[in-house]
């Protein structure tokens, strides 16, 4: 199992089940987006993906805030319908977000946990990522900042994903 690294709200985070990072861009390839552009991950793995999860990320919301998929290697295709850069973070384990004090993810927890994401990307695109998921809970969320500091995950920006 390769082991690439990743952001969440701008920190490192290690991504110990994404193969293949891939730095093309993907989507609808509007470019006038404003925002982060789209970086795919797990692109190599799509080909063997088999199954698919439609994800919507909004402010600040991902729906469906319930997901539940077989074990293996799993597509999510998201698109961000809100009007700022979001994320897909998965935290193994569904438990709550490590948090420090000051509300910021606790990047070292994240990455001790095996925590990996699909990294921020902007309003009105579309992003993959293929991850090979183990059976468990995971939580999943984005930690990226409003405009008023707090993080998304903060305004309720979060749901579960259970692999069975
Ligand atoms: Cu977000």
């Amino acid at each position: 199992m390769a082991t690439a690294m990743s952001r969440v709200g701008g920190r490192v985070l290690a991504a110990a089940v994404v193969l293949g990072l891939a730095a093309a861009a993907c989507g609808d390839g509007d470019q006038e987006a404003a925002g982060r552009p789209c970086v795919a991950v797990g692109e190599d793995l799509e080909v063997a993906a088999a199954a698919e999860v439609a994800v919507t990320l909004d402010d600040y919301s991902i729906t469906p805030g319930t997901i539940e998929t077989a074990a293996g290697t799993v597509t999510f295709e998201t698109r961000n319908v809100g009007s700022q850069d979001h994320e897909l973070a998965f935290l193994p384990g569904g438990g709550e977000v490590p948090l420090l004090a000051d509300g910021a993810p606790d990047e070292d927890a994240l990455a001790a946990a095996g925590a990996f994401e699909l990294e921020a990307y902007g309003p009105g695109q579309r992003c993959a990522a293929t991850f090979a998921l183990a059976p468990g809970d995971y939580t999943v969320f984005c930690v990226v900042r409003a405009p008023d500091g707090q993080t998304h995950l903060a305004k309720g920006m979060k749901g579960r994903l259970t692999v069975r």
